[in-house]
């Protein structure tokens, strides 16, 4: 029987050693090309970053999306990191990524953080980062209607085995009046309001991008003001071509809820905000749709708790991450807590969401650190109520949080 103190060391080395699955992020297989971002001017102009630059700048936003990107990163790192002490989780994690390849986390400018990055061979970049962060796969965001994307695809992107690809139904979902021209224009026989063989059409669409990517799950991120059953396009599409298609390859459906949308317009990706949902509508999937399986991740903390009864109450349901104004230490440790103490180990703990190559690097680190004493408290109390913890639990059960509850989910392996 470990004691107190063997169990926390326990927790932290099988935390250190397991290499985790994200399973949700924004990084692309190198040959997407120029829309993976890597290297220190993206990570200085993260979204994240932006939004507080506002905060400690007198510039406007039309001002600074006028600047180049090298521009916009010189102003970040002065305001952010030079006259401010960089507190926050998302300018900590800058610092973060720096200390890892010893570089400079302090000087005036980003000269020498720039001859590094400019050194570096991509291919080998991205395996010391894969490295650095303990991962040892990453899930992308792939969306069929990308104008930059999609030809990549059409053309036969070569496949890496370290990134695996997700079927983004954003646009199609919540922007199809913009979009099913695009459809159309592809020679899918579609209209606005879904009339004649719409649907059948959109299928036929799911069925050839499925064959094409061999997506591990389908994906949308949805508004606080999300409702299902309901009189809509998106309602239709969704009961009657997405779920039908992920029943037919066997593909959970992950559904992202609680965005509002361009609540500032001009801070662009960063003008996003956030809304408590109804989560009934996750409840009625759930329960209409018991052949198929969701991934669910919501973004309001006030959605936290009904989220996790949810999963006890639906077997479909999988719960993955602390979503994007979710992913802080204070409220990570909040929702993993209820997690646990609600569900066990049956849910995803995390994922990072990462834009940027270089931020799973401080962002799987943040994890690590944040998880390991409440995973260890976990352990304790359970010695404390008379069952002895042993390392085989331990590592067991953060083998299966942060690997397999995903790959049996989608089946990867
Ligand atoms: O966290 C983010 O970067 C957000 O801007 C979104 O991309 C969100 O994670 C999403 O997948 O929609
Ligand atoms: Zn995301």
């Amino acid at each position: 029987m470990l004691s107190s103190h063997q169990i926390r060391s326990a927790v932290d080395a099988e935390l250190a050693l397991t290499p985790f699955i994200d399973v949700h992020t924004h990084l692309f297989m190198p040959s997407l090309g120029s829309i993976g971002l890597w290297g220190i001017d993206e990570l200085v102009t993260y979204h994240y970053l932006e939004a507080e630059l506002f905060r400690s700048s007198s510039i406007k936003p039309d001002e600074y999306f006028k600047l180049s990107k090298q521009e916009k990163a010189d102003l970040i790192w002065r305001t952010l990191f030079v006259e401010n002490a960089p507190v926050s989780e998302a300018t900590r994690g800058v610092v973060a990524v720096l200390h890892a390849f010893d570089l400079p986390t302090s000087s005036s400018d980003l000269k020498k953080a720039r001859e590094f990055f400019a050194g570096r061979d991509y291919h080998e970049h991205i395996a010391d980062v894969f490295k650095l962060a303990g991962i040892s796969e990453v899930v992308m965001t792939n969306d069929p209607l990308d104008p930059e994307e999609a030809p990549l695809w059409e053309k036969g992107a070569s496949r890496h085995t370290q990134f695996h690809p997700v079927l983004r139904l954003d646009r199609i979902l919540n922007k199809w009046p913009d979009h099913y021209q695009v459809l159309q224009s592809k020679g899918y026989k579609v209209d606005e309001n879904l009339g004649g063989n719409s649907i059948s059409e959109v299928r036929r669409f799911l069925d050839v991008w499925t064959k094409l990517m061999k997506p591990v799950y389908m994906a949308c991120s949805l508004p606080d003001t999300f409702a299902y059953p309901e009189n809509s396009v998106r309602a239709k599409l969704l009961a009657e071509a997405v779920l039908p298609v992920c029943r037919e390859f066997n593909l959970p459906l992950s559904l992202m809820i609680g965005v509002r949308y361009l609540v500032n317009p001009a801070l662009k990706l960063a003008g996003d905000a956030v809304g408590k949902a109804d989560l009934r509508a996750l409840e009625r999937l759930c329960c209409e749709f018991p052949e198929n399986r969701f991934l669910s991740s919501v973004l309001s903390r006030e959605n936290q708790h009904e989220l996790t009864v949810y999963a006890r109450k639906f077997s479909n349901l999988m719960l993955f991450g602390c979503w994007w104004f979710m992913n802080n230490p204070s409220i990570v440790e909040e929702m993993t807590r209820e997690r646990l103490e609600m569900l066990g180990t049956t849910f995803i703990p995390q994922h990072s969401d990462a834009r940027i190559l270089e931020q799973v690097i401080y962002k799987w680190r943040n994890t690590r650190r944040t998880l390991g004493p409440i995973l260890a408290n976990t352990y304790d109390l359970l010695a404390q109520d008379g069952r002895a913890v042993n390392l085989g639990d331990i590592q067991k059960d953060v083998k299966r949080l942060f690997r397999t509850n995903f790959e049996q989910w989608v089946g990867l392996r």
